[in-house]
């Protein structure tokens, strides 16, 4: 089990662009190594302030940080959803991703072609969106085909299905995604998930702005702000290039680069942090024989499943977790010390996993 982040946009946007500065972060962020999966995917790590404090109160020989995957999805163009171009390709690929990183370009550069020629974001956002809702709609009206087929052959249990799709392509027919569609019990969204739509993935939108306009004070930048505050969506702004040179330069380097710039802190790792908190996801964290890990699960994950996020064997054999929080470790100076001022909780499969929890799994082998 992992989460992957689809980076999607229109051609020469600066998705590749981003997704290789990203991939070059992972190898320092780790003793292990991050490798890119296949050409287009890889591991990045989320870097946080607690990993790093554990890393250094601890000083073990290993460490490593949680990963989101991100995958670089082919451009898409018009017509894609009719296959155009890498049409079918494209949104294959992103059928598979848990959250979708529309990257939108507001950087000038004459040397790159635009696809429309001229600088427009707000109509590049609708381009790419429209192409996912025509995908949705051909979805869902092959479903509903189906649907129909099967309910007249008795299964009546389909109806609530249908009537969730008659809602969704009503808001689809409006030009809003599905996400928008307000769900009332946790069987509608269960049938949202199954009906796997595009739309319905969570979307940051990503301005990728002139190095003069790191803050995305532009005015394209801010209708590309206004807009994904409408939807209800989240927005970062970065600039590809800049961040593509400072992801080779050594550390210290970068961090003087950054201070010139008034760069607060890496744009890349603020873009994993937010696919992290957007994804409703909370670390845990192991101290274990030689390593200290940090490992991503979904929020109200309970012990028993999150062991099994290490090892399917920890799942099996699960006996107990002895967990104490992050904050208590600290104050402690160690584990040692923890237990000894009997601080380790002892809890059960059903503990539910809180973020920042320093858990050891007893299971049987
Ligand atoms: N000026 C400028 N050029 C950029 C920026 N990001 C990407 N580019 C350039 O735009 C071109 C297309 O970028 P690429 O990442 O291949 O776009 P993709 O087609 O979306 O993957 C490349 O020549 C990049 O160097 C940026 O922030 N500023
Ligand atoms: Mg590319």
């Amino acid at each position: 089990m992992g989460f992957t982040a689809g980076i999607i946009g229109l051609p020469n946007v600066g998705k590749t662009t981003i997704f290789n500065a990203l991939t070059a972060v992972g190898a320092e962020a780790s003793s292990y190594p991050f490798c890119t999966i296949e050409p287009n995917t890889a591991r990045v790590p989320f870097t946080e302030h607690r990993l790093q404090t554990l890393v250094s109160l601890v000083a073990p020989p290993k460490w490593a940080a949680a990963t989101i995957q991100f995958m670089d999805v082919a451009g898409l163009v018009k017509g894609a959803s009719k296959g155009e171009g890498l049409g079918n390709q494209f949104l294959g690929h992103i059928r598979t991703v848990d959250i979708l990183i529309h990257v939108v370009r507001c950087f000038e550069n004459s040397k790159v072609a635009h696809v429309e020629g001229v600088l427009t974001p707000v109509a590049d956002m609708e381009t790419v969106n429209t192409e996912l809702l025509l995908a949705d709609l051909e979805t869902l009206h092959k479903r509903t085909i189906k649907i129909k087929k099967l309910i007249r052959g008795g299964d009546k249990k389909l109806i609530d299905t249908l009537k969730i799709i008659e809602r969704i392509e009503m808001a689809l027919d409006q030009g809003q995604p599905a996400r928008s569609v307000p769900l009332l019990t946790g069987e509608e969204a269960r049938i949202l998930k199954e009906l796997d739509l595009l739309t319905a993935k969570e979307v940051l939108y990503l301005a990728n702005v002139d190095e003069g306009d790191l803050q995305g004070q532009s005015s394209l930048g801010q209708q590309i702000q206004q807009q994904a505050l409408e939807e209800g969506a989240e927005f970062l702004t970065l600039c590809g290039d800049l961040e593509a040179s400072i992801s080779e330069m050594d550390p210290e380097e970068q961090d003087q680069f950054r201070q010139e710039y008034t760069l607060s802190a890496s744009s890349l790792e603020r873009l994993v942090a937010t696919v992290v908190s957007k994804l409703k996801l909370i670390v845990f964290y192991t101290i274990v024989g030689q390593a200290v890990r940090s490992w991503i699960i979904p929020e109200n994950t309970a012990a028993r499943k999150a062991a099994g996020r290490i090892h399917t064997d920890m799942e099996k054999g699960f006996i107990k977790a002895e967990v104490l929080a992050y904050d208590t470790l600290i104050s402690a100076g160690s584990w040692s010390d923890a237990r000894q001022e009997g601080f380790i909780r002892q809890e059960g499969k059903h503990y539910l996993v809180q973020d920042g929890d320093i858990v050891l799994f007893r299971f049987n082998v």
